[in-house]
């Protein structure tokens, strides 16, 4: 049976979660990371030694690093096969690490300040969310004239840059309207593979 570790309001399991989703692969998802505690226990441990969500694990395979979930999804499911193009390819895995390296890090203090700080400090999030639309302005303007971030067909690229996009464009705070991003997002998140990833309000 294959398991899915990790709780959905984890941006990084939202990625595996709509990924899962998407092929039609059947899976458990257990709730771990954050209140539901799991992460520290030994048990968990030997199967992620990072302590972080997710964490795949299929018949004593185990995999972490939501965008390794997201190749090797990709790579079972001929839903989401890559392009056989090798520069298509390349560009798929070129969004995966801009998302992971750049996009996400960049708006990651002022999704803590504001929703896991006591006392949200406005000149860090207003530095984060400044740092955020460099990133954000490079995504609209590739975005625009296109309907997905890869080619002419959805990839695992918007997949992690969907969930990415999820958590900026519903995150508390004042953005400049980037009209090519918004509609690609608002088409990603009426899939249907889409439903159960970005379903849960952000916390
Ligand atoms: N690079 C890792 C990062 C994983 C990560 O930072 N996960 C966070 C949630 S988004 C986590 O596990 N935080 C601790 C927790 O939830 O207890 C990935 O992409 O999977």
């Amino acid at each position: 049976m294959r398991k899915l570790w990790g709780r959905l309001t984890s941006v990084n399991v939202q990625k595996a979660v709509w990924a899962l989703d998407e092929a039609g692969l059947a899976y458990e998802r257990i709730d771990a990371g954050g209140a539901h505690g799991v992460v520290h226990d030994p048990a968990y441990r030997a199967k992620n030694p990072n302590g972080l969500v997710p964490t795949l694990e299929e018949d004593g395979f185990v995999l972490w690093e939501s965008n390794a979930i997201l190749r090797y999804v990709a790579a079972m499911a001929p839903s989401l096969a890559p392009p056989a193009d090798p520069r298509m390819r390349a560009h798929i895995e070129q969004w995966l690490d801009w998302q992971a390296t750049s996009f996400t890090p960049a708006m990651r203090d002022a999704f803590w300040q504001l929703y896991r700080s006591a006392n949200p400090d406005r000149a860090v999030i207003d530095a984060s969310v400044k740092r955020t639309e460099a990133f954000a302005a490079i995504l609209d303007a590739h975005l625009t004239g296109r309907d997905y971030a890869v080619g002419d067909g959805f990839s695992i690229a918007d997949i992690a840059l969907g969930c990415a996009a999820h958590r900026w464009l519903n995150l508390p705070a004042e953005r400049i309207e980037r009209p090519a991003l918004r509609r690609w997002y608002d088409r990603l998140a009426a899939r249907p593979g889409a439903a159960r990833a970005l379903g849960e309000p952000i916390s």
